[in-house]
Protein backbone atom coordinates (compact mmCIF):
# COMPACT_ATOMS: atom_id res chain seq x y z
CA UNK A 1 0.00 0.00 0.00
CA UNK A 2 1.23 3.43 -0.96
CA UNK A 3 0.59 5.75 1.43
CA UNK A 4 -0.06 8.97 -0.57
CA UNK A 5 -0.12 12.34 0.86
CA UNK A 6 -3.35 14.02 1.52
CA UNK A 7 -4.18 16.57 -1.01
CA UNK A 8 -5.28 19.34 1.36
CA UNK A 9 -1.59 18.85 3.11
CA UNK A 10 -2.50 18.09 6.46
CA UNK A 11 0.38 17.96 8.40
CA UNK A 12 1.91 17.23 11.95
CA UNK A 13 2.08 20.58 13.16
CA UNK A 14 3.74 19.48 17.15
CA UNK A 15 4.60 16.29 18.39
CA UNK A 16 6.06 15.93 21.62
CA UNK A 17 7.03 13.70 24.27
CA UNK A 18 7.04 13.30 27.92
CA UNK A 19 9.61 10.47 30.10
CA UNK A 20 11.66 10.35 32.63
CA UNK A 21 15.00 12.11 32.34
CA UNK A 22 17.82 10.44 34.00
CA UNK A 23 21.91 10.56 33.65
CA UNK A 24 24.14 9.77 31.08
CA UNK A 25 22.48 7.43 28.45
CA UNK A 26 19.32 7.85 30.25
CA UNK A 27 19.25 11.46 29.27
CA UNK A 28 15.89 12.26 26.89
CA UNK A 29 17.16 12.51 23.21
CA UNK A 30 13.99 13.86 20.91
CA UNK A 31 14.59 13.66 17.36
CA UNK A 32 12.53 15.15 14.30
CA UNK A 33 13.45 15.69 10.55
CA UNK A 34 12.43 18.25 8.35
CA UNK A 35 11.21 17.37 5.19
CA UNK A 36 10.79 19.75 2.38
CA UNK A 37 13.50 21.97 0.50
CA UNK A 38 12.84 25.23 2.66
CA UNK A 39 13.90 26.56 5.98
CA UNK A 40 11.45 26.14 8.75
CA UNK A 41 11.36 28.03 11.96
CA UNK A 42 10.66 25.75 14.91
CA UNK A 43 10.19 25.75 18.64
CA UNK A 44 11.74 23.07 21.27
CA UNK A 45 10.71 23.45 24.70
CA UNK A 46 11.08 21.63 27.55
CA UNK A 47 8.54 21.11 30.47
CA UNK A 48 9.80 19.50 33.74
CA UNK A 49 8.89 21.94 37.35
CA UNK A 50 5.76 22.83 35.59
CA UNK A 51 4.16 19.88 34.53
CA UNK A 52 3.07 19.65 39.08
CA UNK A 53 0.55 21.53 37.02
CA UNK A 54 -0.89 18.33 35.39
CA UNK A 55 -0.19 15.95 38.49
CA UNK A 56 3.14 14.83 37.84
CA UNK A 57 5.00 14.94 41.59
CA UNK A 58 8.58 13.81 40.34
CA UNK A 59 8.97 16.68 37.22
CA UNK A 60 12.69 17.59 36.55
CA UNK A 61 13.04 20.21 38.92
CA UNK A 62 15.77 22.64 36.09
CA UNK A 63 15.96 20.83 33.00
CA UNK A 64 18.46 22.13 29.84
CA UNK A 65 18.23 22.04 26.27
CA UNK A 66 20.81 21.10 23.58
CA UNK A 67 19.64 20.97 19.99
CA UNK A 68 22.50 19.17 17.62
CA UNK A 69 22.42 18.73 13.73
CA UNK A 70 22.51 14.90 13.27
CA UNK A 71 24.28 15.43 10.23
CA UNK A 72 27.69 16.64 11.59
CA UNK A 73 26.79 16.35 15.41
CA UNK A 74 27.79 20.06 16.37
CA UNK A 75 25.78 21.64 19.19
CA UNK A 76 23.53 24.64 17.03
CA UNK A 77 21.93 25.85 20.34
CA UNK A 78 21.40 25.25 23.76
CA UNK A 79 19.29 26.52 26.26
CA UNK A 80 18.83 26.44 30.34
CA UNK A 81 16.24 28.71 31.20
CA UNK A 82 13.86 30.34 28.27
CA UNK A 83 14.18 33.84 29.68
CA UNK A 84 17.77 34.16 28.48
CA UNK A 85 17.23 33.28 24.90
CA UNK A 86 17.81 35.91 22.71
CA UNK A 87 14.72 35.95 21.02
CA UNK A 88 12.39 35.19 24.32
CA UNK A 89 10.26 38.08 23.07
CA UNK A 90 9.18 36.26 19.84
CA UNK A 91 9.11 33.25 21.18
CA UNK A 92 6.10 34.89 23.65
CA UNK A 93 5.26 36.34 20.42
CA UNK A 94 4.11 33.04 18.97
CA UNK A 95 2.44 32.04 22.19
CA UNK A 96 4.96 28.86 22.57
CA UNK A 97 6.92 29.95 25.52
CA UNK A 98 7.56 27.53 28.47
CA UNK A 99 5.36 27.78 31.49
CA UNK A 100 8.22 28.08 34.17
CA UNK A 101 11.47 30.31 34.17
CA UNK A 102 13.47 27.27 35.19
CA UNK A 103 12.27 25.38 31.82
CA UNK A 104 14.74 26.04 28.25
CA UNK A 105 13.14 27.12 24.90
CA UNK A 106 15.33 27.34 21.52
CA UNK A 107 13.15 28.85 18.58
CA UNK A 108 15.24 29.31 15.05
CA UNK A 109 15.01 28.35 11.87
CA UNK A 110 16.83 25.12 10.59
CA UNK A 111 17.55 24.08 7.18
CA UNK A 112 15.68 20.76 6.20
CA UNK A 113 17.58 17.55 7.90
CA UNK A 114 17.23 15.78 11.28
CA UNK A 115 17.81 16.78 14.23
CA UNK A 116 18.61 16.19 17.78
CA UNK A 117 17.13 18.07 21.21
CA UNK A 118 18.76 16.55 24.55
CA UNK A 119 16.78 17.11 28.13
CA UNK A 120 19.20 17.06 30.56
CA UNK A 121 18.98 17.88 34.30
CA UNK A 122 21.32 20.67 35.54
CA UNK A 123 23.58 19.52 37.95
CA UNK A 124 22.44 15.92 37.38
CA UNK A 125 19.43 15.59 38.43
CA UNK A 126 17.14 13.65 37.36
CA UNK A 127 13.32 13.61 37.16
CA UNK A 128 10.15 14.06 34.31
CA UNK A 129 10.52 15.99 31.22
CA UNK A 130 8.61 16.30 28.48
CA UNK A 131 9.93 17.70 25.35
CA UNK A 132 7.85 19.48 22.27
CA UNK A 133 8.79 20.31 18.78
CA UNK A 134 6.30 23.25 17.49
CA UNK A 135 6.30 24.21 13.93
CA UNK A 136 5.65 27.78 13.40
CA UNK A 137 5.70 28.68 9.89
CA UNK A 138 6.25 27.26 6.37
CA UNK A 139 2.78 24.86 6.50
CA UNK A 140 4.13 23.34 3.48
CA UNK A 141 7.48 22.56 4.77
CA UNK A 142 6.93 19.32 6.98
CA UNK A 143 7.81 17.88 10.37
CA UNK A 144 7.73 14.69 8.84
CA UNK A 145 9.04 12.53 12.03
CA UNK A 146 9.41 12.59 15.44
CA UNK A 147 11.57 10.05 17.80
CA UNK A 148 12.45 10.26 21.81
CA UNK A 149 14.06 7.56 23.47
CA UNK A 150 14.16 7.92 27.60
CA UNK A 151 13.46 5.74 30.14
CA UNK A 152 10.36 3.79 30.32
CA UNK A 153 9.04 3.30 34.08
CA UNK A 154 5.62 2.10 35.10
CA UNK A 155 2.35 4.30 36.24
CA UNK A 156 3.06 7.65 35.31
CA UNK A 157 6.32 7.16 33.79
CA UNK A 158 5.49 5.70 31.19
CA UNK A 159 6.48 7.07 27.94
CA UNK A 160 3.97 9.43 26.47
CA UNK A 161 4.43 10.96 22.94
CA UNK A 162 1.99 14.00 21.46
CA UNK A 163 1.61 14.87 18.79
CA UNK A 164 -1.09 17.20 16.69
CA UNK A 165 -2.30 16.93 12.78
CA UNK A 166 -3.31 19.82 11.66
CA UNK A 167 -5.54 20.39 8.17
CA UNK A 168 -8.72 19.80 7.11
CA UNK A 169 -8.03 16.18 6.08
CA UNK A 170 -6.75 12.78 7.15
CA UNK A 171 -2.82 11.82 7.51
CA UNK A 172 -1.44 8.97 8.01
CA UNK A 173 1.01 7.86 10.13
CA UNK A 174 3.29 5.20 11.51
CA UNK A 175 4.02 4.98 14.97
CA UNK A 176 6.39 2.42 16.65
CA UNK A 177 8.07 1.57 20.01
CA UNK A 178 11.46 0.38 19.99
CA UNK A 179 13.24 -1.31 23.25
CA UNK A 180 14.64 -5.15 22.50
CA UNK A 181 16.42 -3.71 19.25
CA UNK A 182 17.99 -0.71 20.86
CA UNK A 183 20.74 -3.64 22.29
CA UNK A 184 21.85 -3.40 18.67
CA UNK A 185 22.83 0.24 19.40
CA UNK A 186 24.53 -0.13 22.40
CA UNK A 187 21.76 0.75 24.78
CA UNK A 188 22.36 -1.72 28.12
CA UNK A 189 18.59 -1.96 29.50
CA UNK A 190 16.43 -1.72 26.64
CA UNK A 191 12.67 -2.61 27.47
CA UNK A 192 12.55 -6.01 26.65
CA UNK A 193 8.68 -5.81 25.82
CA UNK A 194 7.07 -2.84 24.96
CA UNK A 195 3.78 -2.42 24.09
CA UNK A 196 1.65 0.77 22.33
CA UNK A 197 -1.30 2.82 23.22
CA UNK A 198 -2.71 5.35 20.83
CA UNK A 199 -5.07 7.72 22.75
CA UNK A 200 -7.37 10.71 20.97
CA UNK A 201 -7.09 13.72 23.47
CA UNK A 202 -10.32 15.50 22.48
CA UNK A 203 -12.17 12.67 24.13
CA UNK A 204 -9.56 10.22 25.53
CA UNK A 205 -10.40 6.98 23.39
CA UNK A 206 -8.19 4.74 23.17
CA UNK A 207 -7.92 4.38 18.80
CA UNK A 208 -5.48 1.55 18.77
CA UNK A 209 -2.89 -0.83 20.52
CA UNK A 210 -0.46 -3.02 19.52
CA UNK A 211 2.02 -5.51 21.48
CA UNK A 212 3.85 -6.95 18.56
CA UNK A 213 3.76 -5.67 15.51
CA UNK A 214 2.91 -8.49 13.83
CA UNK A 215 -0.14 -9.39 15.46
CA UNK A 216 -1.74 -6.11 13.85
CA UNK A 217 -4.55 -6.44 11.34
CA UNK A 218 -2.66 -4.64 8.82
CA UNK A 219 0.87 -6.34 9.63
CA UNK A 220 1.41 -6.24 6.18
CA UNK A 221 0.72 -2.61 5.19
CA UNK A 222 2.96 -1.81 8.08
CA UNK A 223 5.61 -4.11 6.67
CA UNK A 224 5.22 -2.15 3.33
CA UNK A 225 5.46 0.90 4.78
CA UNK A 226 9.05 0.01 5.40
CA UNK A 227 8.69 0.61 9.11
CA UNK A 228 7.87 -2.61 10.63
CA UNK A 229 10.11 -2.82 13.68
CA UNK A 230 12.93 -5.17 13.36
CA UNK A 231 12.01 -7.08 16.34
CA UNK A 232 8.98 -9.19 17.03
CA UNK A 233 7.99 -7.76 20.57
CA UNK A 234 7.81 -4.36 18.78
CA UNK A 235 4.65 -2.91 18.95
CA UNK A 236 3.55 -0.77 15.41
CA UNK A 237 0.44 1.07 14.94
CA UNK A 238 -0.49 2.41 11.01
CA UNK A 239 -3.22 4.65 11.44
CA UNK A 240 -4.94 7.12 9.43
CA UNK A 241 -6.17 9.61 12.13
CA UNK A 242 -8.61 13.25 11.75
CA UNK A 243 -6.80 16.40 12.40
CA UNK A 244 -6.35 17.04 16.64
CA UNK A 245 -4.15 15.78 18.81
CA UNK A 246 -3.55 12.15 19.99
CA UNK A 247 -1.01 10.77 22.40
CA UNK A 248 1.10 7.12 22.04
CA UNK A 249 1.82 5.80 25.52
CA UNK A 250 4.56 3.21 25.79
CA UNK A 251 4.64 0.96 28.68
CA UNK A 252 6.41 -2.60 29.18
CA UNK A 253 5.00 -5.91 29.00
CA UNK A 254 4.20 -6.88 33.02
CA UNK A 255 5.24 -3.01 34.39
CA UNK A 256 8.91 -4.00 33.58
CA UNK A 257 10.90 -0.80 32.78
CA UNK A 258 14.17 0.05 30.37
CA UNK A 259 15.23 2.29 27.67
CA UNK A 260 12.45 2.78 24.64
CA UNK A 261 12.23 4.74 21.58
CA UNK A 262 9.09 5.71 20.59
CA UNK A 263 8.74 7.22 17.30
CA UNK A 264 5.96 8.66 14.76
CA UNK A 265 5.80 9.20 11.36
CA UNK A 266 3.95 11.23 9.40
CA UNK A 267 6.12 11.21 5.85
CA UNK A 268 4.56 9.86 2.62
CA UNK A 269 6.13 6.61 2.70
CA UNK A 270 5.70 3.58 -0.13
CA UNK A 271 7.70 0.55 -0.34
CA UNK A 272 10.06 -0.10 -3.22
CA UNK A 273 11.22 -3.29 -4.87
CA UNK A 274 13.80 -5.50 -3.24
CA UNK A 275 16.94 -7.13 -4.56
CA UNK A 276 16.90 -7.29 -8.56
CA UNK A 277 13.18 -6.20 -9.19
CA UNK A 278 12.30 -2.63 -10.31
CA UNK A 279 9.07 -0.53 -8.69
CA UNK A 280 7.35 2.73 -10.04
CA UNK A 281 8.00 5.67 -7.20
CA UNK A 282 4.89 8.39 -7.60
CA UNK A 283 5.48 11.65 -5.57
CA UNK A 284 4.28 15.17 -5.13
CA UNK A 285 6.40 17.67 -5.59
CA UNK A 286 7.74 19.27 -2.08
CA UNK A 287 6.87 16.15 -0.73
CA UNK A 288 10.09 14.22 1.02
CA UNK A 289 10.03 9.99 0.31
CA UNK A 290 11.89 8.24 2.77
CA UNK A 291 12.55 4.29 2.33
CA UNK A 292 14.74 1.58 3.53
CA UNK A 293 17.60 1.21 1.02
CA UNK A 294 16.63 -2.58 0.13
CA UNK A 295 18.89 -5.19 0.87
CA UNK A 296 20.47 -7.94 -1.76
CA UNK A 297 19.52 -11.87 -1.73
CA UNK A 298 21.72 -12.73 1.58
CA UNK A 299 20.63 -9.82 3.71
CA UNK A 300 23.41 -7.61 3.06
CA UNK A 301 23.88 -4.39 1.03
CA UNK A 302 24.92 -4.84 -2.08
CA UNK A 303 25.94 -2.96 -5.20
CA UNK A 304 22.49 -1.11 -6.67
CA UNK A 305 21.59 2.02 -8.01
CA UNK A 306 18.62 4.50 -8.45
CA UNK A 307 17.65 5.74 -12.46
CA UNK A 308 15.03 7.85 -13.41
CA UNK A 309 13.15 6.34 -16.48
CA UNK A 310 10.74 7.43 -18.64
CA UNK A 311 7.87 5.36 -17.29
CA UNK A 312 5.19 6.89 -19.28
CA UNK A 313 3.23 9.64 -18.14
CA UNK A 314 6.36 10.59 -16.34
CA UNK A 315 7.03 14.70 -17.27
CA UNK A 316 10.35 14.46 -19.32
CA UNK A 317 11.64 17.22 -17.61
CA UNK A 318 10.95 15.99 -14.12
CA UNK A 319 14.07 17.52 -12.02
CA UNK A 320 14.47 14.72 -8.50
CA UNK A 321 16.65 15.29 -5.95
CA UNK A 322 17.88 11.80 -4.28
CA UNK A 323 19.63 10.93 -1.30
CA UNK A 324 21.14 7.77 0.80
CA UNK A 325 21.49 8.66 4.36
CA UNK A 326 21.53 7.55 7.64
CA UNK A 327 18.43 9.03 9.20
CA UNK A 328 15.29 9.32 7.11
CA UNK A 329 14.94 11.74 5.42
CA UNK A 330 17.94 13.31 5.23
CA UNK A 331 18.90 15.36 2.50
CA UNK A 332 22.15 16.98 4.12
CA UNK A 333 24.38 13.69 4.68
CA UNK A 334 25.13 13.50 1.16
CA UNK A 335 26.63 17.04 0.74
CA UNK A 336 28.76 16.02 4.12
CA UNK A 337 32.53 15.59 4.15
CA UNK A 338 31.15 12.06 5.71
CA UNK A 339 29.81 11.21 2.34
CA UNK A 340 32.76 12.44 -0.11
CA UNK A 341 34.70 10.08 -1.77
CA UNK A 342 38.31 11.01 -4.08
CA UNK A 343 36.79 14.75 -3.26
CA UNK A 344 33.37 14.03 -4.44
CA UNK A 345 29.84 13.56 -2.89
CA UNK A 346 28.34 10.70 -4.69
CA UNK A 347 25.72 10.03 -1.64
CA UNK A 348 23.42 11.87 -3.75
CA UNK A 349 22.23 15.10 -6.14
CA UNK A 350 20.08 15.91 -8.36
CA UNK A 351 18.75 14.62 -11.58
CA UNK A 352 21.82 14.25 -13.54
CA UNK A 353 24.13 15.41 -11.09
CA UNK A 354 25.88 11.64 -11.21
CA UNK A 355 24.32 11.11 -14.98
CA UNK A 356 20.61 10.54 -14.56
CA UNK A 357 21.55 7.15 -12.12
CA UNK A 358 22.84 6.97 -8.69
CA UNK A 359 24.85 4.37 -7.37
CA UNK A 360 25.83 2.70 -3.94
CA UNK A 361 28.39 -0.15 -2.98
CA UNK A 362 29.85 -1.34 0.10
CA UNK A 363 33.16 -0.23 -1.47
CA UNK A 364 32.35 2.70 -2.69
CA UNK A 365 34.11 5.19 -5.55
CA UNK A 366 34.13 8.51 -6.57
CA UNK A 367 30.46 8.04 -7.88
CA UNK A 368 29.22 5.42 -5.98
CA UNK A 369 27.83 6.01 -2.07
CA UNK A 370 29.81 3.79 0.09
CA UNK A 371 27.32 2.08 2.67
CA UNK A 372 28.33 -0.66 5.11
CA UNK A 373 26.11 -3.10 7.17
CA UNK A 374 26.93 -1.94 10.28
CA UNK A 375 23.65 0.06 10.60
CA UNK A 376 20.22 0.58 8.45
CA UNK A 377 20.34 3.26 5.18
CA UNK A 378 17.74 5.02 3.60
CA UNK A 379 17.04 6.15 0.53
CA UNK A 380 15.09 9.49 -0.06
CA UNK A 381 13.63 11.18 -2.99
CA UNK A 382 12.19 14.49 -3.57
CA UNK A 383 10.98 15.95 -6.68
CA UNK A 384 12.24 20.02 -6.97
CA UNK A 385 9.90 20.82 -9.63
CA UNK A 386 8.23 20.00 -13.45
CA UNK A 387 5.54 17.85 -12.17
CA UNK A 388 2.68 20.12 -11.46
CA UNK A 389 1.37 21.22 -8.12
CA UNK A 390 -0.85 18.68 -6.48
CA UNK A 391 -0.60 16.22 -9.27
CA UNK A 392 1.07 12.73 -8.33
CA UNK A 393 4.12 12.10 -11.23
CA UNK A 394 5.44 8.48 -11.71
CA UNK A 395 9.03 8.33 -12.39
CA UNK A 396 12.11 6.13 -11.54
CA UNK A 397 12.58 2.41 -11.55
CA UNK A 398 14.65 1.57 -8.56
CA UNK A 399 16.66 -1.45 -8.95
CA UNK A 400 18.70 -3.57 -6.60
CA UNK A 401 21.13 -6.20 -7.41
CA UNK A 402 23.76 -8.06 -5.22
CA1 LIG B 1 16.69 25.36 33.27
CA1 LIG C 1 5.46 -6.19 22.79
Amino acid sequence: MALAPSADASRLRNISTRGEVLTGNDVMIAGFIIGGAASKTVVVNVAGPSLANYGIANGLANPTLTLVRALDNVVIATNDDWQSAPNAAQMQAAGLQPNHPLEPSIMMALAPGAYTAIVQGVAGATGIGLVGVYAVDHPEVPLVNISTRGQVLTGNDVMIAGFVIQGSGPQTVVVTAAGPSLANFGIADPLVNPTLTLVRSIDNVIIATNDNWGNAANAQEIVDTGFAPSDSKEPAILATLAPGGYTAIVSGVGNTTGTGLVAVWASPIAPLAGANASSVHSGFVGETYAYYLPKNSTGLYGTGFLQQSDTPGTPSALTVEWALSKTPGDFGYYKSAAAMISGQTPCGGVNGAVGGSYYWSPTGSFSECKVDNDQVWYINVRYLNNCPVGVECPVSYFHSES
